[in-house]
């Protein structure tokens, strides 16, 4: 959790029509632009110097840059998004990285993985299978990670849940945050765990960067637990993003 560099892309025009699951309404841009500049200026204010990418009015959701792509230190690996209007993300996004790492992987075969999937933490990196991400991409991405000197662990993302990291976020090296249709897999067994209250699962996908923990507002209960456990908490708003499904980890990649 601690970073000193991110990317971002500013939202497009398109992101009116970003993919969400259910009927209700989708966001406004001008709604989501506001929430995104806050992320980047709270990103700022944590100490992360950002790289600001242009709109990409082809991709309505390519504002969530995690999930083409995943970065490490040690380089970054392109990935195949699970969603078909989103697969172009990944060449999109290729040259920056190119620019800014000395090693870019390729995702090999022909498996699928979105980023909101792959959860690092200190001694291992947590790839959720989902609707989004099939067996065959985790695997392909389980011996990148192992190349890169990491170790991978595949688990399994709740029926329902959209990626594997919308139920949970790293606290710190050692605890995670999580909700508990998520923790009652045992996934986390190996971590300090504090469970989110009943109605408030968006909270789960929290972020955790240097000494700022940026939770989604409008969780009244889950900013209270944090604040009694010394988090330096900074509430951000979430509510138009999260109609199209997203919250505050699939904004940035973050190194
Ligand atoms: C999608 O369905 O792909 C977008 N509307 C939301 C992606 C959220 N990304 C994430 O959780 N990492």
């Amino acid at each position: 959790y601690r970073f000193n560099s991110a990317i971002v892309r500013e939202p497009s025009r398109s992101v009116v029509d970003g993919l969400r699951a259910g009927g209700h309404a989708g966001p406004t841009y001008e709604g989501v632009k506001a929430e995104h500049d806050g992320y980047i200026e709270a990103m700022r204010e944590a100490g992360v110097g950002v790289t600001v990418l242009p709109p990409l009015e082809a991709f309505p959701d390519s504002i969530f840059v995690e999930d083409p792509a995943l970065v490490f230190t040690e380089g970054a690996i392109l990935l195949r998004p699970g969603a078909a209007s989103r697969i172009g993300e990944a060449a999109a996004i290729a040259p920056v990285l190119r620019n800014m790492f000395d090693t870019v992987l390729d995702l090999p075969g022909h498996g699928y993985v979105d980023g909101g999937d792959v959860l690092t933490t200190p001694n291992s990196v947590m790839i959720g299978l989902s609707a989004r991400t099939d067996r065959a991409g985790a695997e392909a991405l389980a011996g990148l990670i192992e190349k890169l000197g990491r170790k991978a662990k595949l688990v399994a993302t709740p029926e329902g849940v959209l990626h594997f990291k919308t139920d949970c976020s790293l606290l710190d090296e050692e605890t995670v945050l999580s909700t508990a249709r998520l923790a009652s897999t045992g996934v986390f067994e190996d971590f300090k765990q504090i469970i989110i209250p009943n109605g408030e699962e968006p909270a789960a996908n929290a972020l955790r960067v240097n000494d700022v923990l940026m939770v989604p507002s409008d969780h009244p209960r889950t900013l209270e637990m944090l604040d009694k456990l010394d988090y330096r908490i900074v509430p951000m708003k979430t509510a138009e993003i999260g109609r199209i499904d997203a919250g505050l980890s699939c904004l940035s990649l973050r190194w």
